[in-house]
């Protein structure tokens, strides 16, 4: 199929509540949205780049350069037969993950409408297996103004029927809050998310976590530093789990080289697409080592691809993927994501490509910038 067409929309929403970490504030999500035409088909993607290089190099305005002047001339006319050529084309641009894997979902939702599949069937398709109808999910809570106000909200997700709890720490918001979280919620699945906050001088604070069995700590040292992880792992009973430091699966294969983890958390965006996030499953299912599917506050776009990757064999803990409205009143993309409450669930999509329609009229409610490229 010929790429014919290309839309990018530059979009900002309101968050239902702000979300703090160790990395910054966020009120409003800025993101892209990314269409990709051909014939009576189209793809969508999303480029979770925001407004701040805190998480990432990337912004949504780097993005969109990359985008713009890069990757859609890369892609533009040609065609398109599997998703898996495309990082192939987009070889050419060094890096920037987020931009690449907004191309790179856009591909794969086109092509598995084109395919009358939807996007977990065909992300599957290699294993000979059916994707699962249902994954688990937790709930990700931001940085709260007080330790009180943290367990009101752990109480309310609990409440809705989330079962695994993920607190953000930063230094001098973690002992102290993690053991109120544990005292209270004692049987609760809970885990810890640094966001690189802490150097490997720092140990002695995640020893002293070591007695409340948290389920993992997520990413406590720095984004590039998958070395001082390794020696932070022998230190500590609690499981460790990358994030930022996992770029692709190569690092996904230096961080298991030097046992620097026992968890990844697989992040799409972050290693530039379904078809290396996919990659990145493989290698760690063959390793034993557990993974699950993180999230970065995804409009339903996204996060219908998160419950797809989410049905490999390999994700055998819960991600962070929670339903819409703990993100968005009026998501760009329907119908809204709601949690199973008596199992800690959301249902995979069953609709051709993403399972997922987009609310044109929403979307241009949120729309800052849009740019239409043809061959
Ligand atoms: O580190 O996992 C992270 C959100 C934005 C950037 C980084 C992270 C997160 C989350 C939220 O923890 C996950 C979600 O619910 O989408
Ligand atoms: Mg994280």
């Amino acid at each position: 199929m010929i790429i014919e067409r290309v839309d990018i929309y530059h979009i900002s929403q309101q968050l239902v509540a702000p979300f703090v970490t160790s990395f910054g504030r966020q009120e409003e999500r800025q993101s892209l949205i990314l269409a990709l035409h051909s014939g009576d088909y189209t793809g969508w993607g999303e480029c979770v780049a925001t407004t701040t290089p805190g998480y990432s190099y990337e912004t949504a305005s780097t993005a969109w350069h990359i985008l713009s002047d890069f990757l859609i001339p890369a892609v533009i006319g040609r065609d398109l037969n599997e998703p898996e050529d495309l990082p192939a084309w987009m070889s050419s641009v060094r890096g920037h993950p987020l931009a690449k894997a907004a191309v790179d979902a856009a591909a794969w939702d086109i092509t598995a409408k084109r395919d009358g599949l939807s996007f977990a069937q065909k992300l599957v398709e290699p294993y000979g297996i059916s994707p699962r109808s249902r994954v688990e999910v937790g709930v990700s809570i931001g940085i709260q103004p007080s330790i009180d106000e943290t367990l009101l909200a752990i109480e309310g997700f609990l409440q809705k029927g989330y079962q695994r709890i993920k607190l953000k720490i930063r230094p001098g918001h973690d002992i102290e809050l993690s053991r109120a979280a544990r005292e209270s919620f004692k049987s609760t699945r809970i885990m810890l998310d640094a966001n690189s906050a802490y150097t490997l001088d720092d140990a002695p604070i995640f020893q002293s976590l070591d007695e409340l069995e948290l389920l993992m700590v997520e990413q406590p040292l720095d984004y590039e530093d998958i070395y001082d992880h390794s020696r932070l792992k022998p230190m500590i009973k609690t499981p460790l789990c990358l994030d930022e430091s996992i770029h692709s699966s190569n690092h996904a294969r230096f961080a298991l080289a030097i046992e620097a983890c026992d968890i990844i958390n697989i992040k799409p965006a972050r290693v530039g697409g379904w078809t290396e996030a996919r990659r990145t499953h493989d290698l760690c299912y063959k390793a034993g080592v557990p993974v699950w599917c993180g999230g970065m506050l995804e409009t339903g776009i996204g996060r219908a691809g998160q419950l797809a990757l989410a049905s490999l064999p390999g994700f055998i803990l819960p991600g962070d993927i929670s339903a819409t409205d703990r993100y968005y009143v009026d998501d760009v993309a329907t119908p809204d994501f709601v949690l199973n409450p008596e199992d800690s669930t959301i249902d995979v999509p069953v609709g051709p490509g993403l399972g997922v329609t987009l609310d044109m009229n929403r979307l241009s409610k949120v729309t800052l910038r849009k740019e239409r490229f043809r061959v």
